[in-house]
Formats: C-alpha cells, sequence, structure tokens
C-alpha cells in the first residue's frame, strides 16, 4: 500500500476514531501548451503517479477540522467563520467550501487529514490536487452531485478568489479528468476535450526537478496575465472580435503591438506560437512522431525563457545539458515557472546513466540537490 494511504488512514482512525472514506487526487504533468489556459487556448495535460491523499469523514457539528501529515499542522475553523489565516495550506482547502457555499450547496462539517508524495512547488500541481480532492470528497460526503467538470471549476476559483493566483484550468482539470495512459487535449475556450493514448514505445517521461521552489502567487504570473490581457486589447483597436490570444495571428501582433510595446509583443507571441505549437504537436503524436514532438517542447522551452521570461538559470541549465543529446528526443520547463521541473522525454535504455550524469552537473553548478523523477500516467481523482 501507498505509504501516504497507510499514513492518512491511520492517524485518522486515530484520531477520530472511526474509518473514513479516502480520496486520491494526483498532480500533473503537461505535455506542451504552457500560459496557454488563461489564454483561452489548449493544454496537453496528464495526470501522475504523485497524488494526495484525504481522509475524509463527516462531523456532527458545523467545524472543519484539517490536519496536514507533511507539515504536522492541524487547523479548526468552522463552516461559518472560514477566513484567511497565516497557515497558507489551509487556504487551498477553505477556498473550495466558500466555492461550494456560495454556488447554493449545503456542505456540513468535515474532518480532514491529509498526506502527498506531491513535491511541493514543483510545477507538479500539487495545490490543485488539493482543492480537486477536497471538491471531490465534499462532493461524495454530502451527495451534492456536482459533475466533475464543474468540481474542477470551483476548485479553479478557489485558486483564483481565495489563494489570489490567477491560473488557469489546466491543473484542475487534468487532477480531476485524468486517465490511465491517455494525455487530454483541451480547448480552454470551449471546455471540449478529448483523451489522445500516448504512444511512445521505449520512452519515459522524465521529470528533473530544479529544487528551486517556485511561488505561483508571485505577481509574476498574474502579471504575464495582465500582459497578455494588454495585448489582447491593444488588437482590438482595429480587431475587435478578437477576444484572447487563442484568436490572434501573429501578423495581428506585428501590425498592432509590436510598434506600441516590444515587451507585450514577446509575451503575446510566445501565447500565439505556443498554441500552434500546440495544435500541430498533436498532429505528430497521431503520426507517431515523437520526434518531431520533441523539438517542438525545445521550442517552447525557448519561447518560455527568452519570449515570456517565465524560466529561471537552473532550469535554463537542464535543458542545456539535454539539448543535444540524441536520446532525449524533447525537454522543456513545465508549468508557472520560476523554478520547479523539466519533463524531458527519455529513451528507457538511456535513463539511467543520463541521470547520473545530469545530476553530477547539477549539483557542481548550482550547489542544489536535484531529484528526478520518473512520471506515469494515471487516472484523476478518485476513491480509493
Ligand atoms: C500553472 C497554472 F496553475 C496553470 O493554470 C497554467 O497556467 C500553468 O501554470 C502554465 O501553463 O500551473
Amino acid at each position: 500500500m501507498n505509504n501516504c494511504l497507510q499514513e492518512v488512514k491511520e492517524k485518522f482512525v486515530e484520531k477520530f476514531n472511526k474509518q473514513p472514506t479516502i480520496v486520491r487526487a494526483p498532480g500533473r504533468v503537461n505535455l506542451i501548451g504552457e500560459h496557454t489556459d488563461y489564454n483561452n487556448g489548449f493544454v496537453l495535460p496528464a495526470a501522475i503517479n504523485k497524488a494526495i491523499y484525504l481522509a475524509v469523514s463527516k462531523r456532527e457539528d458545523d467545524k472543519i477540522h484539517l490536519i496536514s501529515l507533511d507539515l504536522n499542522e492541524e487547523y479548526i475553523t468552522s463552516l461559518t467563520t472560514i477566513e484567511k489565516n497565516d497557515k497558507h495550506w489551509t487556504l487551498y482547502i477553505l477556498g473550495v467550501v466558500l466555492q461550494l457555499q456560495d454556488h447554493g450547496y449545503k456542505v456540513g462539517g468535515f474532518n480532514c487529514v491529509f498526506c502527498g508524495d506531491i513535491p511541493l512547488g514543483a510545477g507538479l500541481s500539487s495545490s490543485a490536487a488539493l482543492e480537486c480532492g477536497l471538491g471531490f470528497s465534499l462532493n461524495e460526503l454530502f451527495d451534492l452531485n456536482i459533475n466533475k467538470i464543474n468540481l474542477a471549476k470551483y476548485a479553479q476559483r478557489a485558486e483564483n478568489q481565495f489563494v489570489g493566483v490567477k491560473c488557469g484550468i489546466m491543473d484542475q482539470f487534468a487532477s480531476m479528468m485524468g486517465k490511465k495512459n491517455q494525455v487530454i487535449k483541451l480547448d480552454c475556450q470551449t471546455m471540449q476535450y478529448e483523451y489522445n493514448p500516448l504512444k511512445m514505445d521505449g520512452i519515459q517521461i522524465v521529470l528533473f526537478d530544479t529544487n528551486v521552489e517556485h511561488s505561483l502567487a508571485s505577481s509574476e504570473y498574474n502579471t504575464r496575465r495582465a500582459q497578455c490581457e494588454a495585448g489582447v486589447k491593444m488588437i482590438k483597436e482595429k480587431y475587435p472580435e478578437i477576444n484572447s490570444l487563442r484568436d490572434a495571428t501573429i501578423e495581428m501582433l506585428n501590425e498592432m503591438i509590436l510598434p506600441k510595446d516590444e515587451l507585450i509583443y514577446r509575451r503575446c507571441k510566445y501565447v500565439v506560437e505556443e498554441n500552434i505549437r500546440l495544435l500541430t504537436g498533436c498532429e505528430d503524436l497521431q503520426h507517431d512522431d515523437i520526434v518531431a514532438f520533441g523539438k517542438k517542447m525545445f521550442a517552447t522551452h525557448k519561447g518560455l525563457s527568452k519570449d515570456y521570461e517565465v524560466s529561471c538559470k537552473e532550469l535554463d541549465f537542464l535543458i542545456d545539458c539535454v539539448k543535444d543529446n540524441p536520446n532525449v528526443l524533447g525537454a522543456r520547463m513545465m508549468g508557472g515557472g520560476f523554478g520547479g521541473c523539466t519533463i524531458n522525454l527519455i529513451k528507457e535504455e538511456a535513463i539511467e546513466d543520463l541521470v547520473k550524469a545530469i545530476s553530477e552537473k547539477y549539483r557542481l553548478e548550482t550547489k542544489r540537490e536535484p531529484k528526478v523523477y520518473i512520471a506515469k500516467i494515471e487516472d484523476g481523482v478518485s476513491i480509493v
């Protein structure tokens, strides 16, 4: 049995003296399509084999009793006195409760003990997993009858409104809707999605963790979003029908933004190009052309680093280490940026040696201990 699963179970029984319902909520990877979700574009994520386990039960009173085993912290409040507080982790939970209440759902008091193996701040969406796991748990406990996509939307709103990060829908959608061995092609404008099998014989998804903690809440993420919106506003002066960068073309950017603001231009250019890369990249995958797909991942990294400027020296170093290696088909930084992981498609037989070599180089260069995970694609949130 998974360690976290065992731990939450034992702790819950010890603390509350009854058997809990247990929910598994996974983190995610994203193959391509970064910083496109809040621009109404496309993403290609998948839920993975790293997850948060939540042990939950109803209470007779209106209290919310939370225990984080990873942080060894406890927090108690009530349904009517939810407020921001200095235990940051509680915001992901309480924000979801507030969303459900605001949308008219009757949530009662509950206990929740949780623990996870998604590394924090590594860009693998531990926050979305916690939000989704909690939403899913409350839906089960109180028979709220909310479908998974709406649960994902409430989880996203919790992060937007209570945590204060203006994230898109990708992470919550992937954690909720993930399917074993399938990537999800999601159109963030229409919310249409399709599952595509990831056929990568002899190739694994390897994540190199810079061990630099990113902070999504850092103003930079929200700034990027605002810069994209500023770009849309400029385009609209001549093309009022354009409501997001998803519908913009490079020609429009050249005409309406480049002469006025070079920085906003680079931000928008990256997003427009990334959407094209995703759509053509999906065609590569359909034709089993991982080589062509991998090249697009490298191009994405360049765009994120040079034009969108959400990379950092550690991420760039890890990409430089693999970019000319014939055993690495594609690699790029993943997620919000400023730290966290790179995602790499690596030939199975080369992984061991490569991991050794890169870890050594990384240690020498940065004096940081790198971490490495092999990501397997798993199902989304479910009861264990
Ligand atoms: C973070 C956000 F939460 C996502 O919504 C997405 O924007 C991602 O950064 C960048 O693609 O994970």
